[in-house]
């Protein structure tokens, strides 16, 4: 079975010696929560990749077992028949689609692998603030969450439903509002992300089915994360997709009901990715890789909280060494990238920032997967303050 380089990414095996996938997968585990933001964009795979999987709802019980399997508290998390455990959705993506049969969703050209891996990063991890805030920060979508995450995920806590309701809320807003940067100040700005996005996606998807041709790929599952569990669920969030962008939420159903047997549809052009995939490539070079910086400049000082600026507005937020590890993952697969390849991508990313923000910060070292045993690893924990996230300490002046 192959691990996967996350310098160079995975290695092509020859058709002839891949395993059947639902041979090698049957029995699968995916621990996770019906309403998980990254639970949704790993389970829309499995399901695309017809892999045979049970799915185990999470519980408060389960997570400290998986905590101390995978060594994260997080979902989702996978038990695969040999008893081996898995995590981190992106890993365990770039693993299973090189080890199983069928359409690759990673693209096997070099540029659109690439490009895809940025963009499918950028929607994991900058659009889970604009999630979190519409989950938390709105009343309705708090209470409903809240108490669904007080039945369904607490359901082994022996306390009255209220009061376990009482709690999930108060501690999602203490660590995804407060904690995170979300304040009067910068809720603008958070929303403005997801109204951008909403608009990149619907313009794409009122012109193709998926991001890059006739069949889903890498960037469609990082997007489907955020948009299909939080912004497609949650009231406030749903509302705005429903009204402002029907082909998104158009999409949805196109990405749950996609099946890998019945899709063969062809991918555009070889070393190429749409026209309308540049304003999202310009997002990331105007704020999201000069975010991934910031944070890696401030874990390289040892700091846990840092000041980020970007469109006039000012973020004050911890330090976090899982994204340390995501800008490491994307040097590392530039280098990797033969000088021909790095050439025709630096001509599509001419003018977005991208180049340059990526290579600026150099000797990252997030000790996340120092042996490059992911998505078979045991990274430890994702804040740089290890004891967790605590009251962000807010600076006066915001
Ligand atoms: N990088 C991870 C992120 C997983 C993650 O953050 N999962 C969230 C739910 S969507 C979680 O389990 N959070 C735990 C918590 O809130 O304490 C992945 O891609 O799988």
């Amino acid at each position: 079975m192959k691990n996967i380089n996350q310098e160079t990414g995975p290695e092509p095996m020859p058709e002839d010696e891949k395993p059947d996938a639902p041979a090698m997968l049957a029995g699968l585990k995916l621990y996770g929560l019906d309403l998980s933001y990254f639970t949704g964009k790993f389970e829309a795979f499995v399901r695309y990749k017809n892999i045979p999987h049970q799915r185990i709802e999470f519980s408060l019980t389960l997570m400290r077992e998986i905590a101390r399997r995978t060594g994260l508290a997080q979902m989702p998390a996978v038990e695969l028949p040999d008893g081996r455990w898995m995590s981190d959705s992106t890993p365990m993506i770039e693993w299973l689609d090189a080890n199983t049969n069928g359409p690759r969703v990673i693209p096997a050209d070099p540029v659109q692998q690439f490009l895809s891996l940025l963009v499918e990063d950028y929607a994991d991890e900058w659009l889970w603030r604009p999630a979190l805030h519409y989950r938390w920060s709105y009343k309705p979508d708090a209470r409903l969450m809240g108490h669904r995450i007080a039945s369904e995920m607490l359901r082994d806590v022996r306390a009255p439903l209220w009061l376990r309701r009482f709690f999930v809320i108060r501690r999602q807003q203490r660590v995804y509002l407060r904690h995170d940067g979300v304040t009067p100040a910068t809720i603008p700005h958070i929303e403005s992300t997801y109204r951008r996005n909403l608009a990149f996606l619907d313009t794409i998807f009122a012109a193709r089915p998926f991001m890059l041709g006739d069949r889903p790929t890498l960037a469609d599952f990082g997007f489907f994360a955020s948009m299909f569990r939080h912004f497609g669920l949650d009231p406030t969030p749903a509302r705005i997709m429903r009204d402002e962008a029907p082909h998104v939420y158009e999409w949805l159903g196109r990405m749950w009901n996609a099946k890998a047997s019945k899709l063969n549809g062809a991918l555009v052009d070889e070393g190429t990715v749409p026209a309308d995939w540049q304003p999202i490539l310009t997002d990331i070079g105007a704020s999201y890789l000069p975010y991934l910086n910031a944070n890696a400049r401030a874990y390289q000082k040892g700091d846990t909280h840092y000041r980020f600026e970007t469109e006039g507005t000012t973020y004050h937020l911890p330090v976090h060494r899982y994204r340390v590890w995501c800008l490491e993952r994307l040097q590392g697969r530039w280098r990797a990238l033969a000088p021909d390849m790095q050439a025709r991508v630096s001509a599509i990313l001419a003018g977005t920032n991208c180049i340059e923000t990526l290579t600026t910060v150099a000797n990252l070292k997030s000790g996340f997967d120092p042996d490059h045993l992911s998505p078979f690893f045991k990274p430890g924990h994702i804040w740089s303050d290890k004891n967790g996230p605590k009251e962000t300490h807010h600076d006066p002046h915001l």
